[in-house]
C-alpha cells in the first residue's frame, strides 16, 4: 500500500468540469481509495504564455497500484479526457502528474519521482499545502520552507 500524490491540471475544454470529473475518476480507481484533495486553483501558465490559463489540484490517494500500473491508470484516464498532446508544456485538457510516491524516489525511463518540478511550481506546492501542511520531500526539504521562497499567485476558486 502506498500513498501517492496526484497532481491535477487543466485549460482547454472547460478545464474546471474536467478537474471536477477527474476527482471522481479518481475516487473510482481500482485497488485505491482517494484520501482527500484540495480546492481547485486559477493559475498562470508555466511554459508558453500564448495558452488559457490553468486550473490545478492536488489528490492524495492509497493504492495497491505498483507506480506503473499507476502511471497507465492514469495516463488512460486523461486519454479518457481527450487529451491530445499538443506540444511540451502546452495546453491539455487533463494532466495528470505523480508527484510523490511514499519517499521513493524513481528514475526510470518512463517515471520520475518525485516529479521533476513539483519543487519549483506554486500550481503543485500551495494545494499540497492545503492538504498536507508538514509534508517533507525525499530529500528532506521542507513543502514550507519552499513556500517561503514562492510567490503566492495562484486564486482558490473552490472548496
Ligand atoms: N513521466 C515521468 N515522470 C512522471 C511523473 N512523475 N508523472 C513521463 C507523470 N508522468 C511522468 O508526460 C510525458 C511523460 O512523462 C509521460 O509519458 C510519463 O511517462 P506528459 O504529461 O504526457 O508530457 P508533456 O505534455 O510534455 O508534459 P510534462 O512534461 O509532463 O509537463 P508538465 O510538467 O506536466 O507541465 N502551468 C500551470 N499553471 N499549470 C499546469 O498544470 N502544466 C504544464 C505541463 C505546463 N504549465 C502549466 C501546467
Ligand atoms: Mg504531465
Amino acid at each position: 500500500m502506498s500513498l501517492v500524490y496526484i497532481g491535477l491540471g487543466a485549460n482547454l475544454d472547460q478545464p474546471q468540469q474536467q478537474l471536477e470529473q477527474a476527482l471522481i475518476e479518481l475516487a473510482q480507481l481500482p485497488n485505491s481509495t482517494l484520501i482527500s484533495h484540495s480546492s481547485l486553483y486559477h493559475s498562470k501558465p508555466i511554459g508558453p504564455q500564448n495558452q488559457p490559463d490553468y486550473i490545478n489540484a492536488v489528490a492524495l490517494i492509497e493504492t495497491d497500484l505498483t507506480p506503473l500500473a499507476l502511471l497507465d491508470t492514469l495516463q488512460q484516464l486523461e486519454q479518457d479526457h481527450g487529451r491530445i498532446r499538443k506540444r511540451h508544456w502546452g495546453e491539455r485538457t487533463l494532466d495528470l502528474d505523480i508527484i510523490l510516491i511514499d519517499d521513493q524516489t524513481i528514475n526510470s525511463e518512463r517515471l520520475t519521482i518525485p516529479h521533476p518540478f513539483a519543487q519549483q511550481r506554486s500550481f503543485v506546492l500551495i494545494p499540497l499545502f492545503e492538504i498536507s501542511p508538514q509534508l517533507v520531500f525525499p530529500d528532506g526539504t521542507a513543502l514550507e520552507q519552499l513556500l517561503t521562497e514562492l510567490d503566492n499567485d495562484l486564486i482558490r476558486i473552490r472548496d
